[in-house]
């Protein structure tokens, strides 16, 4: 079998997604996911421009051989830009791979190692009676583990709060990134901020009791010290994770937070090899891997670091917001079935509109996601509707603190 052709699908449902798409001589076509949101066309152009003539002729079922043809040949290793094309590449081979087997991924992969994923999902509130309503809804819908966010007084915008929700009638109203030439810009205090969180804690716990598995995402905003003055102050509340406690490109200062908390960490989302995890991990100075399929260099690579993660007891938390796309969702749903190390799955629906353009196979009830069992990945492209939606430059928002100065994200 050869591959025969391969393009790149720029759409905007709700969000911009990019897609590839392979094509082999037999007719079998695969799917992988390549969206890095704010910065898509510089990946779509990396695929198109430098990726997919390498791709032409060679044999789809090669996917260990492909993957480390294109992280190895090209000198340039590494970068998101970079390993969300790979990604996208193993993603759509491990696809026509199911799909030529007759099988789902996840077969694949080594067979389930449970009958569903646990997901969690997000709750937030610009206050406390908007965040309990936001609680209970989740639950009524199933969600057994809640992540929660909430403005923070003298704070006047907060990412990850879906402050006009109620108003434009969307549920996840920070979802998409803001659609424009310029990004938001927000205001930011990490002093309030650290006094806020544990007050807000402690009111869940008071209205919903200890059961309920809570989750936090801090953003990578505050400093070692602070990160851990914080994982020390929301002990109490007996919290699932804190997620992304402070900027990880020094691994070192998780060294730091650790010894001062026994707040489980979860870090990731930003990384792209194994090697942003490797001192995390022989260390144990993490308890859950954040990272995506997509920006992660695919499904290949995800499984090697979730190995490896596996000797010390460290598990899977793997990105699930809807700037992963229903492909790239998919693909770690079927390795979050197969490895035995699997944690929990963030999950967000994704938009009526988005889930037109990727028809899925995968199905949640209850709280829990299923991949499906269609041969391979078990998501079809609507190609018509894809191209109803044309790009539309977005871009995340950034904030500064009251004197001007540029926060860390
Ligand atoms: C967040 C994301 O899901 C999460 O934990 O951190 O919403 C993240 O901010 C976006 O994926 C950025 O693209
Ligand atoms: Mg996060």
């Amino acid at each position: 079998m050869k591959i025969i052709a391969a393009d790149v699908i720029v759409t905007s449902p709700s969000r911009n997604f990019v897609t590839l798409k392979i094509t082999t001589d037999e007719g079998v076509t695969g799917l992988g996911d390549a969206t890095l949101n704010g910065r898509e066309l510089a990946v779509a152009a990396y695929l198109t421009e430098h990726v997919v003539p390498l791709l032409i002729e060679r044999d789809p079922h090669r996917i260990e051989d492909t993957w480390q043809f294109l992280y190895r040949s090209a000198y340039w290793r590494r970068g998101p830009v970079t390993m969300a094309a790979i990604a996208a590449v193993d993603m759509a081979l491990w696809d026509i791979k199911g799909k030529v087997a007759g099988m789902p991924v996840y077969q694949l992969l080594g067979g389930a190692s449970r009958t569903a994923l646990q997901t969690y999902g997000h709750a937030s509130g610009r206050d406390i009676p908007e965040l309990f309503d936001s609680i209970r809804q989740h639950l009524e819908e199933g969600y057994k583990s809640i992540r929660v966010q909430t403005s923070v007084p003298g704070i006047k915008a907060l990412y990850g709060v879906a402050a006009q929700a109620q108003a434009t009638g969307e549920r996840y109203d920070y979802e998409p990134a803001g659609r424009g030439p310029q990004p938001a810009e927000e205001d930011w205090d990490t002093r309030a901020y650290l006094r806020h969180v544990p007050t807000v804690f402690e009111a869940v716990r008071n209205e919903f009791g200890p059961e309920i598995p809570l989750l936090h995402d801090g953003h990578h905003r505050m400093t070692p010290i602070q990160a851990a003055k914080l994982g020390k102050s929301l002990e109490p509340y007996d919290l699932f994770w804190l997620e992304d406690c402070t900027p990880a490109e020094n691994q070192d200062a998780f060294r730091l937070v650790r010894q001062h908390t026994t707040t489980p960490l979860a870090v990731g989302e930003v990384f792209n090899t194994v090697f942003d995890f490797q001192t995390l991990i022989r260390e144990q100075l993490i308890d859950y891997v954040r990272a995506a399929s997509t920006h992660f260099g695919g499904i290949s690579p995800l499984k090697k670091v979730m190995d490896y993660a596996a000797q010390y007891q460290i598990k899977s938390g793997f990105h699930g917001p809807t700037d992963v796309s229903p492909v790239g969702l998919a693909a770690q749903t079927h390795l979050g079935l197969a490895i035995h190390n699997f944690g929990i799955q963030e999950y967000m629906e994704h938009s009526e509109a988005t889930n037109t353009v990727f028809e899925q196979s995968m199905t949640f009830a209850d709280g829990f996601l299923h991949p499906g069992d269609k041969p391979g990945l078990g998501i079809e492209l609507n190609e018509e509707a894809a191209a109803s939606f044309p790009y539309q430059q977005a871009y995340l928002p950034y904030n500064r603190l009251a004197d001007g100065t540029v926060h860390d994200w």
